[in-house]
C-alpha cells in the first residue's frame, strides 16, 4: 500500500496542535517560507537555461532586467516575509541594518533572520545550495516596530529554524524543537512531502569537512585536531576519517547531518572569527544540530549561548557529533587558549 503524504504544511500544524494556545500564526509564517522555497527552487532549476536561452547581458528579452540569483532570493524572501503580517522585522545577510514592514506589521510577532542563498558563488557549476532561516518571538512590545534587540538574542532562543537545499533535488529540513524533520519537494503536486521524519545525527563520525588551504593560518589546537582526523601522530585515528568539503555549508551541513561528520569554519589569522556569521548560519545549524543529538561550538562555548551583539558579527564555527565538539575544544584549550586568535 502506498504510504500517506504528509505534507510540511500538516505536519507544522500538528505540531501546533500541542499548544493550546497556538495561535495558527506561527504555522502561517511556515507557509510563507514554504512557498518563497519553492519559488527560489524553481528559479535555481532554471539558472543553467540562462546562457543558453540568451538571459545573459543586464536586460531580458521582455526588457526587463535580470537579476543575479542571490539577489532575487533576498528580495523575494523580504517582499513575500514583510507583507505577510506575521513578523515586525527581519535581518538579511545581503541587507546591511534590519528591515521594517508597513504599520499594520506591528502587532507580528516574530522576527525572520535570512541567509537568502547561501553558497551562490557555487551556482554556476551546478553545485547545491541552500537557504537558511532563524526565527525568533520578539521581545519588543507588539503594536510597536520590531528593534535591533528582537534579533540581538542567544540562539537558545530560537522558535524555530531550517534550511532548504536545492540539491539532485529539492529539500527542506526544519525543527521547532520538536525534533528534525525533513521534507522532500514533489514537483508534480507542489508539496514538500514528509521524506526524512525525526533525523538524528549517526553516532559515527566519519567525515571531516574543511577548507584546509587555511592549513597555514589555523591555531595549533584547529591542526592538530585535524591531523587527527587524517591519522597522523600519536592521537590520529587508527582509521581515518574521509575529507570532503563542497564549500557550500548548507550542502556540507546537510550530508553530514545524514552520514555524521563534523564541519569546521575557524578563525585565521588576520581573521580570528572566520566567515560564517552568527545569526544568518550558525545559529540556525547550531539549533537543528541540537535537536538531532548533535552540538556546535566556537571553540569555546556552545553558539547557542552566544549573546550576539551585532546582526552580521561572525564567528569561528565546529559542528556536528557531540564527542568531536567537545574534543575540538579540548584541543583548543589545550594549546590555543593563550593566543589571541581564539575568543
Ligand atoms: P556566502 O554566504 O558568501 O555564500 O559564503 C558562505 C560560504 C559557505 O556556504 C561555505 O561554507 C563557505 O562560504 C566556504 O568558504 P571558503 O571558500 O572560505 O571555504
Ligand atoms: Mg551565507
Amino acid at each position: 500500500m502506498a504510504q500517506e503524504l504528509i505534507s510540511i504544511n500538516r505536519l507544522i500544524a500538528m505540531e501546533g496542535r500541542r499548544y493550546p494556545k497556538a495561535t495558527g500564526e506561527f504555522s502561517a509564517l511556515m507557509s510563507e517560507i514554504v512557498l518563497t522555497a519553492k519559488i527560489i527552487s524553481r528559479e535555481v532549476n532554471k539558472a543553467g537555461l540562462i546562457d543558453i536561452t540568451g538571459f545573459t547581458g543586464d536586460v531580458n528579452v521582455q526588457g526587463e532586467e535580470v537579476r543575479k540569483l542571490d539577489e532575487y532570493a533576498n528580495d523575494l524572501f523580504l517582499h513575500i516575509l514583510k507583507y505577510s503580517g506575521h513578523v515586525c522585522a527581519m535581518a538579511s545577510e545581503e541587507a546591511e541594518e534590519l528591515i521594517q514592514g508597513p504599520t499594520y506589521t506591528n502587532s507580528g510577532k516574530y522576527v525572520v533572520l535570512l541567509d537568502p542563498l547561501d553558497g551562490s558563488s557555487n551556482i554556476d557549476a551546478n553545485v547545491s545550495i541552500g537557504s537558511i532561516f532563524a526565527i525568533y518571538r520578539r521581545i519588543s512590545p507588539s503594536g510597536e516596530s520590531g528593534t535591533l534587540e528582537d534579533f540581538l538574542q542567544p540562539g537558545r532562543n530560537l522558535v524555530a529554524a531550517g534550511y532548504v537545499i536545492y540539491g539532485s533535488s529539492t529539500m527542506m529540513v526544519y525543527s521547532s524543537g520538536q525534533g528534525v524533520h525533513g521534507f522532500t519537494f514533489d514537483s508534480s503536486v507542489g508539496t514538500f512531502a514528509l521524506s526524512h521524519p525525526n533525523i538524528k545525527l549517526p553516532d559515527k563520525c566519519g567525515i571531516y569537512s574543511v577548507n584546509e588551504s587555511y592549513w597555514t593560518k589555523w591555531t595549533d589546537g584547529v591542526r592538530k585536531y585535524v591531523e587527527r582526523c587524517k591519522g597522523i601522530g600519536e592521537e590520529g585515528l587508527e582509521k581515518p576519517m574521509s575529507a570532503r568539503y563542497i564549500g557550500s555549508m548548507v550542502a556540507d551541513f546537510h550530508r553530514n547531518l545524514l552520514y555524521g561528520g563534523i564541519f569546521l569554519y575557524p578563525g585565521t589569522v588576520g581573521k580570528p572569527q572566520g566567515k560564517l556569521r552568527l545569526m544568518y548560519e550558525a545559529n540556525p545549524m547550531a539549533f537543528i544540530l541540537e535537536n538531532a543529538g548533535g552540538a556546535a561550538s566556537n571553540g569555546l562555548i556552545d553558539v547557542l549561548d552566544i549573546t550576539p551583539t551585532e546582526l552580521h558579527q561572525r564567528t569561528p564555527l565546529f559542528m556536528g557529533n557531540k564527542e568531536e565538539v567537545a574534543l575540538i575544544e579540548n584541543y583548543i584549550k589545550q594549546y590555543d587558549l593563550q593566543e589571541e586568535l581564539v575568543g
